[in-house]
């Protein structure tokens, strides 16, 4: 059946939960991030709240959607006294929302570090054009081939997969290399906090390979035990990529508002920068 795994496979209660749990925390998360990220617009100067309304929306979708996530775990799954074990009751489970929440938050996230980066005004269509339209093609072919993930998690997914790679090299070049140059002219501060966002990036988007690729792993790969695993994978890196990057990027647009005079209250120390650029 071209499903996904969780409904192929039937949960312990502790398994069930570990689940429910972690989908909670998960939309939990960005609701809070919703919170911080419109309360703290204050901090960056005006030509940079743009960045910060754009983490709002991305907090937004992703908590909305990892909602209607969990509520389909909830309606998907019963509980069954005689084998003691969560079964399939009269509707299946989805991950593919995951995936169309990347749809909405990928282009924006790629394209949102264009605030705090010295772009020529004539390459910032170009740049954004490349960026989200990269990303937005990686999300639908990995959507495409998360269909397969029990039908021919090697075959079917790992060719989806493999597609899916090619835009995403071709941006995550195009990122490294712009935020790399910005190594050299962003305030001391600034760049040291842009220099922990590029691994940050590197990393929790990586993860996200890494759970796709969990079906694929031999017997394992489809298991309950599996499913619970890529939940967890999935998890983790929507909290580093969306929260902890928006977080940090909000800091490189503090850091450069004060460098360049704004007022921010409680970042003054952020002022000794300026001496230093
Ligand atoms: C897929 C398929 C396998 C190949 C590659 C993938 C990359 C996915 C990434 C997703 C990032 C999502 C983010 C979501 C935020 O809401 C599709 C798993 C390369 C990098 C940042």
């Amino acid at each position: 059946m071209l499903w996904n795994l969780e409904n192929a496979v039937s949960f312990s209660p502790l398994q069930f939960d570990l689940i429910s749990n972690v989908l909670t925390i998960g939309y939990a998360a960005h609701f809070a991030g919703l919170a911080y990220f419109i309360l703290s617009r204050k901090n960056v100067a005006p030509r940079y709240r743009a960045m910060t309304s754009m983490s709002v929306v991305v907090m937004l979708s992703a908590a909305l959607l990892l909602l209607r996530l969990d509520l389909s775990f909830g309606e998907a799954f019963v509980y069954d006294p005689q084998t003691q074990m969560y079964v399939l009751g009269e509707a299946t489970y989805s991950h593919g929302y995951r995936y169309l929440n990347w749809l909405i938050d990928v282009p924006l996230l790629l394209t949102q570090s264009f605030f705090v980066l010295n772009i020529a005004k004539r390459d910032l269509w170009g740049y954004r054009f490349k960026l989200g339209g990269a990303g937005a093609l990686m999300v639908v072919l990995g959507y495409v081939g998360q269909f397969y993930e029990v039908v021919d998690p090697l075959g079917a997914l790992l060719w989806w997969g493999i597609a899916a790679t090619i835009p995403f090299i071709y941006f995550t070049a195009i990122f490294w290399r712009l935020t790399g140059e910005s190594l050299s002219y962003l305030p001391g501060q600034a760049a040291t906090t842009m220099r922990q966002i590029r691994y940050l990036f590197l990393f929790s988007w990586n993860l996200y390979i890494v759970a796709y690729v969990v079906p694929m792993l031999g017997d394992f790969g489809q298991t309950a035990e599996a499913a619970v695993t890529r939940t967890y994978l999935f998890t983790i890196a929507d909290v580093l990529s969306k929260i902890i990057y928006g977080i940090l990027l909000g800091k490189v647009a503090t850091a450069r508002s004060v460098a360049e005079g704004f007022e921010v209250d409680g970042y003054e120390w952020l002022k000794d920068d300026e001496l230093k650029g």
